[in-house]
C-alpha cells in the first residue's frame, strides 16, 4: 500500500510543475510510473533509460554507459576523540549514491549539471526554506574540526550532485523556493529523516551495548544488535592503529522512487567491516 502510495505521488509530482509540451508531459508521465515501480539495483532486464523522465523517479544512471546509483547510504559518525555531538548519540555523516557494486561516483555537476554550493548558500538557503532541520543539523550534523558549513558543502558537491532524481526539473519547487533549491534543501531534510529513523546508540543500547573505557565488545554482537534493528547487516567502522575504535556506521537501502520522499528498502552492507574483532566503544 505504502508503495503504491507513492507511485502515485510520484506521478503528481511529474505532472505538478511542467512547463514543457504537453506531448513530452505524457511521456514524462509514462516514464517515471514505469520507473519508480522499479526497485533500484533489482531489475537489470528492464533498465531505466538515461535520457529519459524515468531518472527523476528513480535514482538511474546519469548518462547512457554510466551504471545505476542505486545502493543508497546513510552514514553516521560516532567520534569520541575529539567528542562530536551529542554524546547519547550517532552524529550524520551523509546520504551517498553508489552504483550496485559498491563503487561509487563522486563530484558528479559536470554530468548531472546538479550546481555546487558553498558551505555559506548551503547553511543560509537550509535555514530560510527548512528552518527545524537547519536546527537538528546543528546539533546532529556537525564536522570532527568545527567547520559544520563547510562539511555539508562537501557532502552535497561530492554525493548530492550525483543523484540523478535531484536534478532540478525533477524536484517540485516547494515552500517558495524554486525546483534547484529545492533539490538542496530537500537532500538535507531526507539525510535528517533518514538518520531519526536509524538510532544507532539507542539500539546498542537496548542490546546492552553502552560506552565504556574498560570494557570491550564483540564485533560480532555490535553487528547482530543493529541487523536486529535495521533489517540487514550495516558497515560498521573503526580508527586508531589496531582499528579497535567504534567510530561509523553505514546503512545500506535499495529505494524505489527519488532520493527525497522514496521507499528505502535495507540491503546488506556490500563492504566488510574495518574492525578488530574485539572492540571499544569509548564514551563522548
Ligand atoms: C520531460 O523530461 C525531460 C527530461 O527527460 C525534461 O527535460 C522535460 O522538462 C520534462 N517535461 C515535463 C513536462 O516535465
Ligand atoms: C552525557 O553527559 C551528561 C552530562 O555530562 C551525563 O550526565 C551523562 O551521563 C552522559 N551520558 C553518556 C551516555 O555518557
Ligand atoms: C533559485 O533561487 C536561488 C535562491 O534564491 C537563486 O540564487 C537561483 O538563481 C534561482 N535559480 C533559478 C533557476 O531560478
Ligand atoms: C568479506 O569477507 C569475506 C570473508 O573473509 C569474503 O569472503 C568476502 O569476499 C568479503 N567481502 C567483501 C565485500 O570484501
Ligand atoms: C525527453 C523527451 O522525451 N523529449 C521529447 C519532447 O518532445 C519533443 C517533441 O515532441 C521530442 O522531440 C523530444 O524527444
Amino acid at each position: 500500500m505504502q508503495l503504491l502510495s507513492y507511485a502515485l505521488s510520484s506521478l503528481v509530482l511529474a505532472t505538478s510543475f511542467s512547463t514543457a509540451s504537453p506531448s513530452n508531459l505524457s511521456q514524462n508521465i509514462t516514464a517515471c510510473a514505469r520507473a519508480a515501480s522499479q526497485l533500484s539495483c533489482s531489475d537489470t532486464k528492464n533498465p531505466v533509460d538515461p535520457t529519459s523522465f524515468g531518472t527523476c523517479c528513480y535514482n538511474g544512471a546519469l548518462k547512457p554507459g554510466f551504471k545505476e546509483s542505486g545502493l543508497v547510504l546513510a552514514t553516521q559518525f560516532y567520534d569520541a576523540k575529539p567528542s562530536t555531538g551529542p554524546n547519547d548519540s550517532t552524529t550524520i555523516h551523509g546520504l551517498w549514491p553508489d552504483y550496485c557494486d559498491g563503487t561509487y561516483p563522486q563530484y558528479c555537476t559536470a554530468d548531472s549539471g546538479i550546481p555546487t554550493y558553498t558551505g555559506a548558500q548551503i547553511a543560509s538557503l537550509i535555514k530560510q526554506y527548512s528552518p527545524k532541520t537547519y536546527d537538528y543539523m546543528t546539533v546532529y550534523y556537525k564536522d570532527i574540526s568545527g567547520n559544520d558549513a563547510s562539511f555539508w558543502e562537501h557532502e552535497w558537491n561530492k554525493h548530492g550532485t550525483c543523484f540523478t532524481t535531484l536534478r532540478s526539473y525533477c524536484v517540485a519547487p516547494r515552500n517558495g523556493a524554486n525546483q534547484t533549491v529545492s533539490a538542496l534543501v530537500g537532500y538535507f531534510e531526507e539525510i535528517v529523516q533518514r538518520f531519526q529513523k536509524l538510532p544507532t546508540f539507542d539500539w546498542l543500547k537496548e542490546a546492552g551495548i553502552v560506552p565504556s573505557t574498560t570494557k570491550t565488545y564483540k564485533l560480532t554482537a555490535i553487528q547482530e544488535a543493529l541487523e536486529k534493528k535495521f533489517g540487514a547487516t550495516p558497515y560498521i567502522g573503526c580508527s586508531g592503529a589496531s582499528k579497535a575504535n567504534l567510530d561509523e556506521f553505514w546503512y545500506f537501502y535499495h529505494t524505489y522512487g527519488p532520493i527525497i520522499g522514496g521507499y528505502y528498502v535495507p540491503t546488506p552492507s556490500t563492504t566488510n567491516s574495518s574492525c578488530a574483532a574485539e572492540v571499544s566503544y569509548l564514551p563522548k
